[in-house]
């Protein structure tokens, strides 16, 4: 199964936490066969926190959705997030996205397409570096197409790196 995830850090050494999750993951056989680029992002939420940075991954796993779930919430965990308050910083953030096959969750643990994900420029405009012609399975238009539906400022993201 190919799976996209979005992985976000606004606490720490934000570049180095986004690449400790892709080794973790990788070591744990988690094959990642794609990477965008790290971007920096205002923070969406209520309170004024740092700037994220940003990126997305393809993965090819033999776990099913919700093993995979258990995985990057325990690398959250290991990682060092804490518990805050929702949107609130986080050292690091795995969310899964989408599934290619384009297979639907609707669960209280787990919804994929991920709920937020077609409004996010910040997981938008890097999944579609990695991901372009991936259909969302409930909107059914390619990533390239809603990342055209953003408004031209939000489409600018900064590309701070490689990943
Ligand atoms: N994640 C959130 C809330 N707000 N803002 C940015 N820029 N990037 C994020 O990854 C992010 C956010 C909750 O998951
Ligand atoms: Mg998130
Ligand atoms: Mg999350």
């Amino acid at each position: 199964m190919r799976v996209a995830l979005a992985l976000g850090s606004n606490v720490g050494d934000r570049m180095n936490n986004l690449r400790k999750a892709v080794q973790i993951l990788d070591s744990k056989g988690v094959h990642v066969v794609a990477k965008s680029d790290i971007f920096e992002t205002a923070p969406l939420g209520e309170v004024e926190q740092t700037r994220f940075l940003n990126a997305c991954i393809l993965v090819e796993t033999s776990m099913d959705a919700f093993a995979l779930l258990n995985l990057v919430k325990q690398i959250e965990k290991d990682m060092g997030r804490i518990e805050r308050w929702r949107w609130g910083p986080r050292e690091i953030d795995i969310d899964l996205l989408l599934l290619e096959n384009g297979e639907c969750i609707d669960d209280k643990r787990l919804r994929i397409p991920h709920p937020e994900m077609h409004r996010r420029s910040f997981v938008l405009v890097p999944l579609n570096q990695i991901a372009a012609n991936w259909v969302h399975p409930q909107l059914r238009v390619t990533i390239s197409s809603l990342v055209e539906t953003l408004k031209d400022k939000d489409k600018t993201l900064i590309k701070i790196s490689s990943l």
